[in-house]
C-alpha cells in the first residue's frame, strides 16, 4: 500500500481506516518537537496543539487548522480524546463588549477553504481531563468528519499565551 507523507498529496480514493492507521504510523517516525501535520484524503490538519491548563484545571484547549483541498465541503462533527470526559466544538465571540464562549454543533470547511481553531476563536475544549497536563505533553484526540469518517491524530501540549477570555 502507498504510504501517505504528512505533507504530500495522496490518492483521494484512499480508505480511511487505511489512512489512520498509516497516519499513525508516519506520527511515530515523526520527529518529536513539532507539531503534527497530517494528511487526510482531501483534508490538511496542521499545528495540532493544545493550551497548558494551570494546575488543577479541569478543561483545556485544543487548537489546530483544517485545509480542505477537495471539491465538496467537509464537515467536523465531533472529537474525543482518551484523556477526557468529553470533548466540545466551542467558538469565541464578541458580545456586548465580552468575549462569550458558546457551543458549536459542527465546523464546516467549504472546498479550498481553511478554518482556524486558534484562542480568540473556535477551539476545541477538553472536559473533565483525567490526568494533568505539562508543556512538550502529547496525547490522541480523535476527529470524526461526515464524509471521511475518523482519523486520529497527536496533540502537543504548548505554553500558548491567554486571548480575550480564553481559559
Ligand atoms: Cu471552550
Amino acid at each position: 500500500m502507498e504510504t501517505p507523507s504528512t505533507a504530500v498529496a495522496g490518492g483521494s480514493s484512499t480508505r480511511w481506516i487505511r489512512a489512520s492507521l498509516a497516519l499513525v504510523a508516519t506520527l511515530m517516525l515523526a520527529p518529536s518537537a513539532a507539531p503534527a501535520e497530517y494528511r487526510f484524503d482531501t483534508l490538511r490538519i496542521d499545528q495540532l496543539v493544545a493550551r497548558a491548563p494551570p494546575p488543577g484545571a479541569k478543561t483545556c484547549a485544543v487548537y489546530f487548522t483544517i485545509e480542505n483541498v477537495g471539491n465538496r465541503t467537509e464537515r467536523l462533527l465531533r472529537a474525543s480524546s482518551p484523556i477526557a470526559a468529553g470533548v466540545a466544538l466551542h467558538q469565541m465571540a464578541q458580545s456586548g463588549g465580552m468575549m462569550t464562549m458558546r457551543a458549536v454543533p459542527s465546523l464546516e470547511i467549504v472546498p479550498g477553504g481553511r478554518v482556524e481553531l486558534r484562542p480568540g476563536a473556535y477551539h476545541l475544549m477538553l472536559i473533565d481531563l483525567k490526568q494533568p497536563l505539562r508543556t512538550g505533553d502529547k496525547f490522541p484526540l480523535v476527529l470524526t468528519f461526515e464524509r471521511l469518517g475518523t482519523v486520529t491524530t497527536t496533540v502537543t501540549v504548548e505554553d500558548i499565551a491567554a486571548s480575550g477570555a480564553q481559559r
